[in-house]
């Protein structure tokens, strides 16, 4: 048994099969499952039938858990946090749900005395990739920590039929398969068929009188469209608390196809079932660049009104009236995704609840949260007019009328100031005009957040700094955090094991408990162990490669991992800058010292971002020139492994020596793969941004390889006018590397390929790596000597671990509880409920 498995929370006092946690209880069930849900004997079982009874159950164990939070909500009206995010990147479940219901190793003994291969099953999961990177998986920490914290939540969402693409890669470039996740079934979700709730689109609107002579308005659509929940249980760690996570598909309803068909319209009663089904078909892959399409904003009104009903509907159910719906909800919008959110609830309370405007603008401002996650001005959300007008044309009204009124005040306060209202206005006038919706979430949220100190001061500088002088009170960071059950105990059980044999099993719910191993620093033993620990789990890694991709890699060599999205404010191109100067000093003299490195890549490109793309293709280009070099004598190697997601993600963290952090400064706005990392003992080489300057404040500065250009810096030399000639002119070595690329050297001679990439770098670099290349190469100059010291390398790689327990989601979560939310844990207990049924 691993040690940080506990005894079980819940043990049940009789053994039924759907509950029971004996071996032998356990064994029936897989074989039951297997026979009655899955329809198969093991005769004519295939791996994937097992790997579903097996799934089944799990969720059978989970199930009285999930009825008994779900009552208790209900019973005792307790304020439930509503995360709404048009993006979960949860990743598998099998291993998460095993952890957290401490049944992991009871569970993989049954399965092996069962005659099965536990790793097979587990693998064969495919994982629900509902998000693009950063944000998407921040939600799905936040939803562990919810239930580990025993919050009431629920995560609404969008129940994607196709989730992110999967990456392969040929002859160098990207190619996007469609990542058809529910092919085989999904064991985790229960659809609730019988809560399905009505979203309109489109049509026009109408103005009149009601009984009362108040002029009223009223919306006429010309589509409606169903959302049909479909709920996966989010259990939390040691704890009975099981939450919902609520992922709606569209579907189309019966009534509009009897029309067509009466008048005999067949083919368009398809067709319009089609196209209504259309809104949950796939994610948009577009990591931090905003695209104007239709069925975007579809998306977005379909599970955000979807969801408010669903809110309305419960707390009504509690014979309340929605005076007080935000004493039941406090709503997160993650992003501006559902910041549509803001006119959805004002068109439900004053449109179809008949509550007064200032008293519904009350109730709207007092329910809503907003979290910014970037400052990238390409990424900021905004609607034309027209795509508006069509799609919803009552919201647009309303948001004008809240445009209306808030200009009001602004003008009240800041009279004459006519910039500052054209920048605050709900309304982009200064062209084509839009509506800005993160001045739509900033205006009816009563709290704002940014995801990390550097990116909240520059919010409230920047991006919304009109709305900071306005209502400074509004403001506050909410650094992110990692859930160490997924980013520690479930991809890394070995360092799991040894930090708890050393301190216990506390950690992993109270993160800042790993600060306790800097007692254990200067025992040797314990260094080597920890040492040892890394090397093991190195070499499954280099095994996992060799057998996958064919590329022979030396664990002992230092393992350099850049794994995230593919973006050129990441500078994934900064680390292939410094690969082609080591691999110079080793071509101008083969017998150099050189220490050993692995580079590792891993990350998607948008699949209409043809820079991004064309840097992958340049990774592995020069891969295949360095690693087929025999001058390189094995020294260094670099690998592209496809398909980054989260279940990669689970192996390479723990694996690492070096987490590459080196976006530009002031462009991450925090990045959480810089914690995963850190966690598990990596160091990090980064720049002063987003979380990587508090990552580098608690690990301490001697334990972090610092480089770059302040964010001030950058300012400031972008205002002098920042011209990347003269660094190329002036650095002998960059300018090497550039010609050497420019040369057709890592492209057969074309000496056009990578053309684009060179000249943006010449003429524009926009993330300034010219600017920060020196001291990329002096810090990684500094790396090389520190790993030579294994003794050194290892205290620092402990001292990292130890000091990450402010990374921990749960400390985030708090934070959200206490200062946005007003949310308070509520204790789950079984046995009553237990023993009413038996
Ligand atoms: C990320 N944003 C930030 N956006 O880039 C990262 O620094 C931060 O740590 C993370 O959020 C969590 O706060 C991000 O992942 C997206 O993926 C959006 C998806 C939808 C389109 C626009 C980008």
């Amino acid at each position: 048994m691993t040690t940080f498995e506990q005894v079980p929370v819940f043990q049940c006092e009789f053994e039924d099969d759907r509950t029971g946690l004996s071996k032998e209880t356990i064994k029936r069930a897989l074989a039951d499952n297997l026979f009655y849900i899955q329809g198969k004997v093991p005769a004519t079982a295939t791996p994937n039938d097992y790997y579903m009874a097996l799934a089944y159950t799990v969720r059978d164990r989970m199930l009285q858990r999930w009825f008994k939070t779900t009552e208790v909500y209900t019973k005792k009206g307790v304020k439930v946090v509503s995360y709404l995010s048009a993006e979960f990147l949860l990743g598998p479940h099998l291993s998460n749900n095993l952890i957290n219901l401490g049944i992991y190793d009871l569970v993989r003994q049954v399965v092996e005395e069962s005659g099965l291969d536990f790793v097979q099953l587990r693998e064969i999961e495919e994982e629900p990739g509902l998000g693009n990177g950063g944000l998407g998986r921040l939600a799905a920490c936040y939803m562990d920590s919810l239930s580990t914290l025993e919050i009431p939540a629920i995560g609404y969402g969008i129940r994607y039929e196709f989730g992110i693409f999967d990456q392969e890669i040929r002859d160098g470039w990207q190619v996007e398969i469609t990542d058809k996740w529910l092919h085989l079934g999904n064991p985790w979700e229960i659809p609730r068929l019988e809560e399905t709730i009505e979203v309109k689109f489109g049509g026009r609107t109408e103005a009149y009188y009601d009984e009362k002579c108040r002029y009223r308005v009223r919306w006429i659509p010309d589509k409606v469209v169903k959302g049909v929940p479909y709920d996966t249980p989010i259990s939390g760690y040691n704890v009975n608390t099981v939450n919902t996570l609520r992922l709606w598909k569209a579907e189309a309803p019966e009534s509009f196809e009897f029309q067509a068909f009466n008048v005999g319209d067949y083919y368009g009663a398809v067709n319009r079932k089609v196209v209504s089904e259309n809104i949950t078909k796939v994610l948009y892959p577009n990591d931090e660049l905003m695209k104007g399409k239709e069925l975007r904003l579809e998306q977005q009104y379909f599970f955000v009104s979807c969801s408010l009903q669903d809110m309305i509907r419960l707390h009504l159910q509690k014979g309340e009236s929605l005076e007080t719906f935000h004493q039941s909800f406090a709503v997160q919008l993650n992003d501006t995704h559902p910041s549509i959110g803001v006119a959805e609830l004002m068109r439900l309370l004053v449109d179809e609840y008949e509550i007064e405007w200032d008293q519904a603008w009350q109730i709207t401002q007092n329910t809503f949260g907003y979290t910014n996650h970037t400052l990238l001005p390409e990424a900021l959300e905004k609607w034309t007019l027209s795509l508006f007008k069509n799609l919803l044309p009552r919201h647009l009204q309303i948001i004008y009328e809240i445009n209306q009124r808030f200009l009001g005040q602004v003008r009240a306060k800041y009279p004459n100031d006519s910039d500052r209202l054209a920048r605050l206005s709900l309304i982009d006038e200064s062209g084509e005009k839009y509506v800005r919706m993160a001045n739509l979430a900033s205006v009816g949220s009563h709290a704002i957040n940014g995801v990390a100190a550097l990116h909240t001061e520059l919010l409230k500088r920047d991006v919304l700094g009109d709305f900071h002088e306005l209502w400074p009170e509004k403001f506050s960071n909410k650094t992110n955090g990692v859930t160490p059950r997924r980013w520690i105990v479930v991809s890394n059980p070995l360092l799991a094991n040894l930090i708890t044999r050393k301190i216990g099993v506390d950690w992993i719910s109270h993160l800042e408990d790993l600060k306790q191993l800097e007692a254990f620093i200067e025992d040797a033993e314990f260094r080597r162990e920890w040492r040892q620990t890394k090397q093991d789990i190195k070499g499954y890694l280099a095994t996992y490669i060799k057998e996958n991709h064919g590329i022979e890699v030396n664990p002992e060599s230092l393992f350099d991992v850049q794994v995230k999205r593919l973006h050129e404010y990441k500078r994934q191109h900064l680390n292939v800058l410094h690969i082609i100067t080591l691999y110079k000093r080793i071509k101008d003299n083969p017998n150099i010292e050189i220490t050993p490195r692995t580079f590792i890549f891993g990350g998607k490109a948008a699949p209409g971002y043809f820079m991004a793309k064309l840097i992958i293709k340049l990774i592995n280009s020069v891969g295949d020139v360095v690693n087929n070099d025999p001058d390189v004598r094995d020294r260094l190697k670099v690998v592209f492994l496809p398909d980054y997601n989260v279940r990669f993600g689970q192996r390479v963290y723990p694996a690492a020596d070096l987490s590459e952090q080196i976006s530009t400064a002031g462009k991450e706005a925090s990045g959480t793969g810089n914690m995963k990392f850190a966690m598990n003992g990596a160091l990090t080489i980064g720049t002063l941004d987003g979380a990587n300057i508090e990552i580098r404040e608690e690990v301490g500065e001697e334990n972090f390889f610092l480089f770059g250009l302040t964010t001030e810096q950058v300012y400031e030399l972008k205002s002098k006018g920042y011209n990347p000639w003269d660094y190329y002119h002036n650095n002998p070595q960059l300018k090497q590397v550039i010609d050497l690329i420019s040369s057709g050297f890592f492209s057969h001679g074309d000496t056009n390929l990578f053309r684009p990439l060179v000249d943006s770098l010449l003429y524009h670099d926009p993330y300034m790596l010219f600017a920060d290349y020196q001291s990329y190469i002096d810090a990684q100059d500094q790396v090389n000597q520190a790993y030579r010291d294994q003794e050194h390398w290892t205290r620092m790689s402990i001292l990292n671990a130890a000091r990450m327990g402010k990374f921990s989601s749960d400390r985030a979560i708090l934070e959200y509880c206490q200062e946005i939310w007003n949310a308070v844990p509520v204790k789950i207990e079984l046995e009553e409920y237990i023993q009413g049924r038996a």
